[in-house]
């Protein structure tokens, strides 16, 4: 798959006033280079309203597109991916489902992370490094141990996740991890673009380091 490095996340909690678009746009033009609609409540037509709104937003920019979860709906609307938990749909059985397009994989112990990668995954997120609001049903923290973990004995691209803010993304990369994800810091800004360029700009200058 294309490399990333800042994954941007739908969150159902806004800065009020603003659609799902216009703040992963908004997110785009600040550096998030990956998308993943993220949505547990939304029923059917719903969800295909939202998920065609943003396939289009990211064709025009030419950025893949991930669904979490729904699997016929990232084949509906011709995702990139889709985004499976722990608990969804086993890895081989949705490798049948969606050929060659991307899996990516949430992980929260090293046993799960070396299972996704042997099994074919091709992407791993990691955490939740910190205690998150954004997902009720989370274990608790991993810390930044597990993000050394990690990159030290994962080769397929990992992207670190859970609790990232521009506050403590500096520690997160310092830990090994060279992709961050983040809800909340994006979507919930009044200036999503803008936190976005932040976290660009922490990555960029551990690159140069
Ligand atoms: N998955 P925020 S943590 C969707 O650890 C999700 O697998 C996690 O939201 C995992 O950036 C998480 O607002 C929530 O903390 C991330």
């Amino acid at each position: 798959m294309k490399d990333f490095r800042l994954y941007a996340i739908t969150g159902e909690n806004f800065h009020p006033g603003r659609g799902l678009a216009e703040v992963m746009e908004q997110a785009i033009l600040g550096g998030a280079d990956i998308i993943q609609f993220r949505d547990k409540h939304s029923g059917k037509e719903e969800l295909l309203r939202k998920a065609k709104a943003l396939r289009e937003l990211t064709r025009r920019y030419d950025i893949p597109f991930i669904v979490n979860d729904h699997v016929e709906l990232a084949l509906e609307v011709d995702a990139d991916g889709i985004h499976l938990g722990q608990g969804d749909l086993p890895l081989a059985e949705a490798r049948r489902i969606v050929g060659s397009k991307i899996i990516g994989i949430s992980t929260h112990a090293i046993e799960e992370a070396l299972a996704a990668q042997e099994q074919g995954a091709d992407y791993i997120g990691a955490g939740p490094v910190y205690a998150t609001r954004t997902k009720l049903d989370v274990v608790a923290p991993v810390g930044l141990d597990y993000i050394r973990e990690v990159s030290r004995r994962i080769s397929i691209p990992f992207v670190a996740i859970g609790g990232i803010k521009l506050g403590n993304a500096d520690e997160v990369i310092e830990a090994g991890a060279t992709r961050l994800c983040a809800i909340s810091e994006i979507v919930g800004s009044e200036d999503p673009a803008g936190a976005c360029r932040a976290f660009i700009d922490r990555l960029e200058r551990k690159e140069r380091a």
